[in-house]
């Protein structure tokens, strides 16, 4: 390095960012589905919701923002390592710089712009998915109680509810587990049912501690607090099963906190509302603590005898095959 003539270093850099910007350029233009929505979760044949695309947006534009500031404070560190490093005659200390009033002032706006553009994006896409102002108007009500280690639906809209029961140890086999609809299996998962391209207000309420609603390819997820109700709008725009699960560590079987999330025609839904309906699952099960709750006296009691959570795996199997 030492004996090159000092033009080098520079032309070396430059060439080496062409190649780099070259190489960008290339792989983002033919970079496959998964990368070019930056490793978030969806699919190719469509958005999941009418959101995921304004979220995927915003998160694939901050790590482009992101870079593009990294790279220019790489390569102006390495520019100024290479040019201005100390020479084998050169003894002087170099030019100190102190108290450059532009120079702090830039250290100080710069960062202060790129926050705030990032805070404008950011709070435009939170507020379009929070829509409180819409959310009355929502083709659909639905509240959903999280509750230590399972989730209520009570389909507002439609005066019915359904129940997710806790499992014991998730994932565990025992020897009373049969092969299907055993514990800790998909099928015995409480599912949430959900008419695609209709607008649903959900409310999340909580009966012991802070859970968290959280269905990854919904790309969204919210805290549900004891006595708050948080509340966003969404309108589910693929048809599909997807997975939902609690995302805030609420106990010893928080990893069990699973559902099954089935967005379906509007004629499956109703369907599956009469079926609820059937089963006598009408009216709304109650959102707050206490003894008296109906929806935890019913988890207790199916917890609690082996008989009562046989009737929750049939009531789940029944689902399954209606679709
Ligand atoms: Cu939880």
């Amino acid at each position: 390095m030492r004996s090159k003539p000092p033009t080098r270093t520079p032309r070396a850099l430059l060439r080496a960012s062409a190649v780099a910007v070259a190489l960008a350029v290339t792989v983002s233009g033919c970079a496959s589905d998964t990368v070019q929505r930056g490793y978030l979760p969806g699919y190719t044949d469509g958005e999941v919701t009418n959101h995921t695309a304004s979220m995927t947006n915003l998160w694939v534009g901050s790590w482009v923002a992101a870079l593009a500031v990294g790279v220019l404070t790489w390569g102006l560190i390495l520019w100024c390592v290479a040019a201005y490093r100390k020479r084998r005659d050169d003894h002087r200390l170099p030019v100190q710089t102190r108290y450059h009033l532009p120079l702090e002032l830039m250290y100080t706006f710069v960062p202060l712009v790129m926050v705030f553009v990032l805070f404008i994006h950011t709070d435009t896409v939170m507020s379009s998915v929070q829509d409180a102002e819409n959310a009355d108007e929502a083709d659909l009500q639905i509240q959903v109680v999280g509750k230590q280690w399972s989730w209520d639906f009570n389909y507002l809209s439609d005066d019915v509810y359904d129940f997710g029961t806790h499992e014991g140890d998730p994932g565990s086999i025992t020897a009373e587990d049969q092969l299907d609809g055993a514990a800790g299996t998909s099928t015995s998962f409480p599912t949430l049912y959900l008419p695609v391209d209709q607008s649903i207000h959900f409310t999340l309420d909580s009966r012991d501690v802070i859970h968290s609603f959280w269905i990854p390819a919904f790309l969204y997820k919210q805290d549900m607090i004891p006595d708050r109700t948080n509340q966003f709008v969404v309108t589910p725009t693929r048809e599909g099963t997807y997975a939902g699960k609690c995302a805030e560590l609420c106990g010893e079987f928080h990893s069990g906190m699973l559902f099954n999330v089935k967005v379906v025609s509007q004629e499956e839904y109703d369907a599956h509302m009469e079926e609820l309906r059937a089963l006598g699952q009408t009216g709304a099960l109650e959102s707050g603590e206490g003894e008296e709750n109906s929806g935890l006296d019913r988890r207790q009691s199916s917890s609690g005898d082996e008989g009562g959570s046989r009737d929750v795996n049939d009531g789940t199997d029944d689902e399954e095959a209606g679709h």
